[in-house]
């Protein structure tokens, strides 16, 4: 049986962990695709109290947090996708947490009205204050871009990873990358690998 188990459906954020796992060439456990189920099985709420997806499981390791657990996989199992000095890795952190706290809320909102609200629920000046609230760390990231095929140069790493593990968000509602082509390119490059398309 393999060590690594990760828990939540391909639908979910759980897709962040998995595409890791499998760019990390680990063999892992594939758990808690049934969400209802998950949430009432009393193992999972010692896994993760949360009650959320992705949750991980390696020996006496439990962890939950789509982006902890993808750097500690990486860190542990990633060979080249763990990056060779502290300041990448210190730039990794960076761009995993600004993902999270600069870029996941507005494009979450952008999902849920286009894909989970229905036509008499949208809502139509939010999903325009997102796409306002993104302009600029969109800007950004094209401009830390510039010159270079991933973040930390030319080798893709974890950093990469779980930033286009949030962003491909934005090619699932289409967001708009006029004047932001190095972040459309970067983001085309990362979403095409294998591992990313589950294989
Ligand atoms: N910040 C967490 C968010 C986890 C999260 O909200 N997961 C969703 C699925 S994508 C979930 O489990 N929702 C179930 C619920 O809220 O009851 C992470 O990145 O892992």
């Amino acid at each position: 049986m393999a060590q690594v188990k990760i828990y939540g459906s391909v639908q979910s954020r759980a897709a962040r962990a998995l595409w890791c796992a499998r760019e990390c060439g680990i063999e892992f456990e594939h758990l808690g695709t049934d969400s209802k189920a998950l949430k009432a099985d009393p193992e999972f709420a010692r896994i993760n109290p949360n009650g959320k997806v992705p949750a991980m499981v390696d020996g006496d390791v439990t962890l939950f947090e789509s982006m902890a657990i993808n750097l500690y996989l990486a860190h542990k199992y990633g060979k080249s996708l763990w990056p060779t000095t502290i300041g990448d890795e210190a730039r990794t952190y960076q761009w995993s947490f600004w993902g999270m706290t600069e870029v996941e809320k507005p494009l979450l909102t952008i999902v849920i009205d286009t894909f989970m609200t229905p036509a008499d629920k949208k809502n139509p000046k939010a999903v325009e204050d997102a796409k306002t609230a993104l302009q600029s760390p969109l800007s950004v990231l094209n401009q830390a871009l510039k010159g270079k095929s991933y973040l930390l140069g030319d080798t893709f790493t974890i950093a990469d990873l779980n930033l286009a593990a949030i962003m491909a968000w934005a090619k699932l509602v289409k967001l708009d990358m006029t004047g932001n082509s190095d972040v459309a390119n970067w983001l085309d490059r990362c979403l095409s690998r294998p591992a990313f398309r589950g294989k």
